[in-house]
């Protein structure tokens, strides 16, 4: 007959557990004090009826339990009760006791010293020494029913289970730093020997665990058939879930986030889109350390100050997605489901707010300017809005390109935030109310230009802000509010939305904008409103 057995996990060593059934030696006299009373409550699994109980309640015994040897003889007397096989093994892994004066011992089923997956047998002993209940998963089957033989060592097993998955091990076996300057692994790998219970059958078989949180939170569980490396089963333990958080403004906020290896990250993977919402803490590194370190929380409660921007960058990522799907049916701002990855606490007192090519990024101000700036919603639309400008129309950022391009941003954080027609009112000099970095019904409040009459030539460099792009944003922006308030926001945010990914060019004039904005209400709503907008751009002498 086929051995089932070859090596087992290496040593084989003795159980520290007991071995009950027939072919163990039972010392004890037969002594109806350790027998399980009559009047137990003996449940059985339905599955297994004709096996062991799953859960006996009631008063078990009149022989008191004191210790650990005290639970074997219960179990050797009552053998039948519980259908132990002399091949299989219970080890004690716990004993617990609580506040009630209850005694619990934890036992984990063993076949030849290897475990039985994720089984347990509890007894529960109360404050007199009596057995209360004992319950949990004996399968008496397992010994018979293991087929294989093991061949593969632990490695072997760890690289079919990395064969599984779209992940690589080099991807993910990576040093990470904590914020508080750390080191530690990105990855962690376990594999361990098991019998694997599934559906009444019996596997011997590697638990593979492969727990990353880069490149993307990782955390599989993966059984590798310990003969032939076939996968008998994997998934992903990483879960979606529903945290809280607590904005820049103090505000209590819902957030969506994700859960693997024991704890929680903003990282939103509920949005109808292929790709993930993912909001990092660039450490006050700068742009050579982006994006950072994920932000987690191990309660999914994130209260604490240094997670305020991290917050607001997360959530309001999430409210600009939803503004865009379900206004235009826009996945994500490439319109094809790209992620949406926000840094925070980028620089140090850094007073401003970025999307830098490939990712959003949030300075914490310098606290009298600004605070973080990712509390406000408008400017995490307006940054956002850079990144669709980016994949449509592409306005080159310098001159009236430039400045078109600022003013596509403020126009959206506007449909955003439609409260006021002040930008960045809620990050801009706290503790000041009233003022914010911008206005768009009234530009010149902030030393913008609101007529072409005005218009600053400003040189093409930093200094010169590009050709005063965040300067000359005022005369469209003032066009725009003409716009909406005479036509309404509904129909403003379409023929926004359409000149910006039909009609605009990179190189478009703020003459062009007008067309284009003109055509596209012509295009969508007809030739009155199509007089709306040529009036408002008439106002601020652009034609
Ligand atoms: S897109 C970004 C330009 C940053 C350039 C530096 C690399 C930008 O325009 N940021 C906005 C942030 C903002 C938006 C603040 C709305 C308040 C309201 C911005 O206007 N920045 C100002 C401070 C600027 O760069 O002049
Ligand atoms: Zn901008």
């Amino acid at each position: 007959m086929k051995q089932h057995w070859k090596t087992v996990a290496g040593a084989v060593t003795l159980s520290a557990g007991l071995l009950i059934g027939s072919g163990a030696s039972v010392n004890a006299e037969a002594d109806p004090a350790w027998k399980l009373k009559p009047e137990a409550n003996i449940q059985m699994d339905q599955s297994v009826l004709e096996q062991a109980p799953s859960f006996i309640s009631g008063k078990l015994s009149t022989q008191k339990i004191n210790s650990k040897q005290d639970v074997d003889k219960f179990f050797k007397e009552n053998k039948d009760v519980f259908k132990k096989n002399p091949k299989s093994q219970l080890e004690l892994k716990d004993v617990k006791t609580d506040e009630l004066g209850m005694t619990h011992y934890v036992y984990q089923p063993v076949v030849h010293n290897v475990p039985i997956d994720q089984s347990r047998v509890i007894v529960h002993v109360d404050q007199q020494g009596e057995i209360a209940a004992i319950n949990g998963e004996f399968h008496p089957d397992a010994p018979e029913k293991i087929k294989q033989q093991r061949e593969l060592n632990k490695k072997e097993a760890l690289d079919a289970a990395w064969s599984q998955i779209d992940v690589e091990r080099s991807e993910a076996d990576v040093k990470k730093k904590s914020p508080e300057g750390k080191s530690f692994n990105n990855l962690t790998e376990k594999s361990e020997l098991v019998v694997l219970p599934q559906d009444g059958e019996y596997t011997l078989a590697y638990h593979v665990q492969l727990q990353f949180a880069e490149p993307t939170p990782g955390n599989w569980q993966i059984w590798v058939n310990a003969e032939d490396g076939s996968i008998e089963k994997a998934m992903n333990k990483v879960h979606e879930a529903t945290g809280s958080g607590t904005g820049v403004l103090g505000d209590q906020k819902s957030l969506n986030t994700y859960y693997a290896n024991s704890t929680y990250y903003l990282y939103d993977v509920t949005k109808p889109m292929s790709g993930v919402i993912a909001t990092y803490d660039n450490n006050n590194g700068g742009q050579y350390s982006l994006p950072g370190y994920y932000v987690t929380d191990s309660g999914n409660t994130f209260y604490s100050e240094r997670q305020k921007a991290a917050v607001d960058a997360h959530y309001y990522a999430g409210e600009v997605f939803d503004y865009y799907y379900d206004n235009f049916n826009r996945e994500s701002y490439d319109g094809n489901g790209a992620d949406i990855v926000s840094s925070v606490h980028f620089g140090s007192n850094y007073n401003n707010a970025a999307w830098v090519g490939n990712q959003m990024i949030y300075g914490d101000g310098d606290g009298s300017t600004f605070t973080y700036l990712s509390g406000a919603d408008d400017i995490v639309a307006h940054e956002l809005t850079h990144a669709v400008t980016d994949t449509t129309a592409e306005l080159v950022y310098e001159n009236q390109s430039g400045a078109l391009n600022e003013s596509f941003s403020d126009v959206f954080g506007y449909f955003v935030d439609n409260e006021d027609w002040l930008m960045g009112e809620d990050v801009y000099t706290p503790g000041v109310t009233g003022d914010a970095l911008r206005s768009m019904s009234n530009p010149t409040q902030y030393d913008q230009p609101a007529h072409m009459d005005d218009y600053q030539d400003l040189p093409n460099t930093e200094q010169g802000d590009w050709g005063g792009v965040h300067i000359n944003s005022g005369i469209p922006n003032k066009a725009a509010y003409y716009t909406i308030n005479s036509i309404g926001q509904s129909k403003a945010e379409e023929i926004y939305y359409r000149a910006l990914t039909v009609y605009l060019t990179p190189n478009s004039t703020f003459s062009d904008a007008r067309q284009a904005l003109i055509q596209s209400a012509q295009d969508l709503y007809g030739s009155t409103t199509a007089n709306s907008v040529a009036s408002a751009w008439n106002n601020v002498g652009v034609y």
